[in-house]
């Protein structure tokens, strides 16, 4: 937005305009709420999310991790295939995953070009550094990005909502396919080892995008178990940091790694052995488009 000029705040309604308008004088003492019932609230809660949960059951798309490959993905796939049901699972309350500040805990974010592409599709500003940008805030871009997936119809967002399992069928001749995931609330999954019976819930989907980040508390999720599943053999495990060999790894290398699973963003470095490259996050949106046109052309077969 241009900068008010000196001219323009002179114009700028004084004090004693606002106070004259109506909705000020509510806030003077007389401020009133429309009357509500508890149970309407209540209602109008369970009605839409649980309407949503069943809905989504069947998907055409599951997301695991909102996080910038997660997020760029189901941006790309959104607008290009409005009549898909995408849904995106997120274990954090908060989505966004590491992308709310640039890295090495500063604010400002790097993005190598060619990616800068998606920040002007975006609409989010930056500044021009030659061979990179960089936007002012990582918020900047994680909030605008979020905001423009949330706003698609055919998006849903399960927050604080945990993958806690693949579902894998096998067909006829033995093939194994990924073909779902198993979710819970991710408070209900933190407390597996002290309740018992919390059965989880299950969304099937003919394609799964796993976004789930590096190794962490709850990262790699996907890739993990893979093999403890038995369909890879062993994890390649992330390896030290090179910006310049690990971002076009990830971005050619996202692809389907198991029938019915594309790996996205950092996860795919843990399953395939390649570089970190710190805090510059153009490979996660290339990442996260690639995967998306993947999908589309394995939906499409
Ligand atoms: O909460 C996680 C985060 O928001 C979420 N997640 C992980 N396991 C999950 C599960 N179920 C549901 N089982 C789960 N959600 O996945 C999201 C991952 O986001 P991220 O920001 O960690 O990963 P990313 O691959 O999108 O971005 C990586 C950014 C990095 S790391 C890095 C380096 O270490 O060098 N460099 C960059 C740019």
């Amino acid at each position: 937005m241009a900068p008010v000029a000196i001219a323009d705040f002179n114009k700028q309604p004084t004090l004693a305009h606002v106070q004259k308008t109506e909705a000020f004088e509510d806030y003077k003492g007389g401020y009133r709420f429309a009357p509500i019932e508890e149970a309407q609230v209540s209602r109008a809660m369970i009605k839409r999310y649980f309407n949503t949960m069943y809905e989504r059951a069947i998907s055409d798309v599951v997301i695991i991790g909102a996080g910038s490959a997660g997020l760029s993905c189901a941006y790309h796939l959104s607008k290009t295939r409005p009549e898909l049901k995408i849904t995106i699972i997120e274990a954090n309350v908060a989505p966004g995953g590491g992308a709310w500040l640039g890295g090495q805990l500063m604010t400002p974010m790097v993005i190598r070009k060619p990616a800068d592409r998606f920040l002007r599709e975006l609409g989010v500003e930056y500044e021009d550094e030659g061979n990179f940008v960089v936007v002012k805030h990582a918020a900047l871009f994680t909030s605008t990005l979020l905001s423009k997936v949330l706003a698609m119809p055919n998006v849903v967002l399960m927050n604080a909502t945990a993958v806690e399992d693949l579902i894998v069928h096998a067909d006829f001749e033995g093939q194994q396919r990924v073909a779902g995931v198993v979710t819970n609330w991710t408070l209900v999954a933190l407390n597996h080892d002290t309740q018992s019976c919390m059965d989880p819930n299950t969304i099937t989907a003919p394609v799964i995008i796993s976004a789930t980040g590096h190794d962490g508390p709850m990262g790699a999720f996907s890739a993990k178990r893979l093999v403890s599943a038995g369909l890879l053999k062993e994890l390649g495990n992330m390896r030290g940091l090179d910006m310049n060999r690990a971002e076009p790894a990830i971005v050619n290398g996202t692809r389907e790694v198991t029938p019915g699973l594309i790996l996205t963003g950092m996860e795919l470095s843990e399953h395939d052995g390649s570089n970190r490259m710190g805090p510059t996050f153009g490979a996660m949106i290339g990442s996260g488009v690639k995967a998306a046109e993947e999908a589309m052309c394995n939906l499409d077969k």
